[in-house]
């Protein structure tokens, strides 16, 4: 990967810890309303893979999604401005936290409903295999999301129809308060890929570049027409399920623990260590994030909420 490529994915992912950041001083003011849930601790899983895929693949999450949408491409003013229900945001304010969306940007939504999307990234597989187009879909959930029905009707079709599907479970070990082994037969997610013939791999959550490798091999070799396979990635989320969780299920220090292995901290000791970047350029791309979250949370403040006259806009899809 060249150097641009290299300093734009530190860029992405320092983005999305400053504006999350910020999100959650905003939610605290009462700036940001129903639930929310942040990425903090998992930056590199999504910066890595949507990296990794070329603008035909299709990009389709759960509600943890504002870093997949800045990964995606949207600008930073338009999630901020959704996450406050703003006119001007992604969704036109109508979606909030969890349902980001952008198609024009092959982005498929957040998906509130634990693993309801997984059968739509099926079908959306399925209609570019009907039409001959190469693209790859690319389906994020969370381990949790491997106990529902879906994911094992989803995996199971797109193995008998030969789908171009990547599954990626990103395998931060907590389904809200629920530890992976007292919810999953299993503990290793990747094992269940196995019941559906479907090749596998498990990858560190907390190396960017480790993700984007693997994701790389992964995406090509579905698009070759080799079917659907599937990636865990094992990471961890900082924060707590989603705002105002007391967080009774672990310990601070298992935290503290996993944020030595900071996927930030990471990156930047692989870049200043090999050369690849200087601490002052990176102290550079920093400050630049920084700004570019206060200008998003100026531009977002400043927006109108969507008009009262267009309560009932969107409702039906029009018939063309
Ligand atoms: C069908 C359904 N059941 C329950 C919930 C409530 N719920 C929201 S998030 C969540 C945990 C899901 O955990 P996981 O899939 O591992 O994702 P993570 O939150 O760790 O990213 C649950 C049970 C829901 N949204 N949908």
């Amino acid at each position: 990967m060249d150097k641009a490529k290299l300093l734009d994915l530190y860029y992405q992912m320092v983005l999305i810890r400053r504006l999350e950041e910020r999100g959650a001083e905003l939610y605290q003011a009462g700036k940001i309303g129903g639930f929310m849930h942040l990425y903090i601790g998992q930056e590199a899983v999504s910066t890595g893979l949507i990296a990794a895929r070329q603008p035909q693949d299709r990009v389709i999450t759960a509600y943890r999604d504002h870093g997949v949408a800045i990964n995606c491409g949207i600008p930073a003013n338009q999630v901020m401005a959704e996450l406050m229900g703003k006119a001007t945001g992604i969704s036109q304010g109508r979606g909030g936290s969890m349902h980001m969306a952008d198609v024009t940007r092959n982005f498929w939504g957040g998906h509130a409903i634990v693993g309801a999307h997984m059968p739509l990234a099926a079908g959306l597989a399925l209609g570019d295999k009907y039409a001959g187009r190469d693209g790859v879909t690319i389906c994020m959930f969370g381990e949790g999301a491997t106990n529902i029905g879906y994911f094992h009707e989803a995996l199971n079709l797109s193995k008998v129809w030969t789908l171009p599907v990547l599954w990626v479970c990103e395998n931060n070990m907590y389904g809200m308060g629920t530890t992976v082994e007292r919810a999953s037969a299993v503990s290793e997610i990747q094992q269940k890929a196995e019941g559906y013939g479907m090749a596998h791999e498990r990858v560190d959550g907390m190396d960017v570049l480790a993700i984007y490798e693997a994701a790389k091999k992964a995406i090509e070799t579905v698009r070759s027409g080799s079917g659907p396979r599937m990636l865990e990635i094992m990471t961890y989320r900082f924060r707590g399920h989603s705002m105002g969780d007391p967080e009774r299920y672990r310990k601070q220090e298992e935290v503290k623990k996993w944020e030595e292995h900071d996927p930030i901290g990471v990156f930047h000791a692989y870049l200043t260590g090999n050369k690849k970047a200087t601490t002052k350029a990176l102290e550079e791309i920093e400050t630049r994030a920084k700004a570019d979250v206060q200008k998003a949370v100026e531009f977002a403040e400043a927006s109108p909420e969507p008009g009262l006259d267009t309560l009932f806009d969107h409702v039906y899809v029009e018939e063309v």
